[in-house]
């Protein structure tokens, strides 16, 4: 029984030792579908060596998070909610219009320009992200400066 005592202890090593840094966020933005929902899009970037996983979200701006998928069923986009979307290490991941997004559901007020929309993203063994994004309903699919026609014709998405 030598061994049990230093197995759980690496068991335990990888909630020890969920670097704080190890996943970023960064151009993030949030925008309203309709007074009552609205969307977060975000760049997620994981500069660790094990793959993290976004298991949830939570703001206090709205009664539930959720995250969503968009689909393009016979041409027509559809969302759906999704599962967990891991980051693979060294790699990243774009929430963005016409595909991953966190969908706001209930909120509180609707989303107003200038405003900011507090988030918190769990990345389970990772750890926790708490993000303030900024409520842009101006902004156009596609990058910010970059729109190159990539995302034409996904433009008739409701939100
Ligand atoms: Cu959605």
């Amino acid at each position: 029984m030598k061994s049990f005592i230093p197995a759980l202890a690496i068991a335990l090593m990888p909630l020890a030792a969920a670097a704080e840094g190890t996943v970023s966020v960064h151009d993030g933005y949030a925008r309203g579908a309709n007074p009552k929902s609205g969307a977060a899009f975000m760049v997620i970037e994981n500069a660790g060596t094990t793959a993290c996983t976004l298991m949830g979200a939570t703001s206090d701006a709205a009664d539930k998070a959720e995250l969503h998928t968009s689909r393009d069923e016979r041409g027509v986009m559809k969302m759906v909610a999704t599962g967990p979307i891991e980051i693979g290490p060294g790699s990243s991941h774009e929430l963005a219009r016409g595909g991953d997004h966190v969908m706001l559901m209930g909120l509180k007020a609707p989303l107003k320009d200038g405003e900011t929309v507090p988030l918190v993203l769990d990345f389970g063994d990772c750890g926790l992200i708490h993000i303030a994004l900024p409520v842009d309903n101006q902004r156009k699919p596609g990058a910010a400066g970059a729109d190159d026609g990539d995302h034409a014709g996904h433009g008739t998405m409701t939100h």
